[in-house]
């Protein structure tokens, strides 16, 4: 199992963080929408018709610590995700945060999977 990095506390940029270059432009998304807050762009590996990612422009390495250090961020995240269920038109959607590299967390950049589109079974994988 992969090494989780330890993270920065104080929501700074780090230079070899994907998803920090995805907010400074410096890596090209398909951004479908951008508030102040954050960023929600198609994932490059769909899992579904709809897969968009969320993410805060902030850097914290996951979710928790994102709604332990700025919950009104890790709201916004929330918010843009049913924001994005709607653009898509949407009626079912879920909302996935990965949790560590044994829930299948790879990006340690907080982030939001919107996936849609498809039925889906519960429990996941
Ligand atoms: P997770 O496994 O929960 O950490 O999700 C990370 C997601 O990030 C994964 O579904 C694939 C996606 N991803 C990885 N690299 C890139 C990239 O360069 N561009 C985009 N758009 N998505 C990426």
């Amino acid at each position: 199992m992969a090494q989780e990095p330890q993270g920065r506390a104080d929501g700074a940029p780090q230079d070899d963080c994907l998803f920090c270059k995805i907010v400074a432009g410096h890596i090209p998304a398909t951004v479908v929408r951008e508030t102040e807050t954050t960023v929600a762009f198609r994932d490059i590996n769909p899992q579904a018709p709809t897969h968009v990612l969320v993410i805060p422009k902030v850097h914290y390495p996951d979710a928790s610590a994102l709604a332990a250090a700025e919950p009104t961020v890790a709201a916004d995240l929330l918010r843009e995700s049913a924001e994005v269920a709607a653009e898509d038109k949407l009626e079912s959607y879920r909302v996935v945060f990965n949790t560590g590299s044994g829930a299948g967390q790879t990006v340690f950049h907080a982030h939001a999977h919107v996936l849609g589109g498809r039925g889906m079974q519960w429990p996941p994988g």
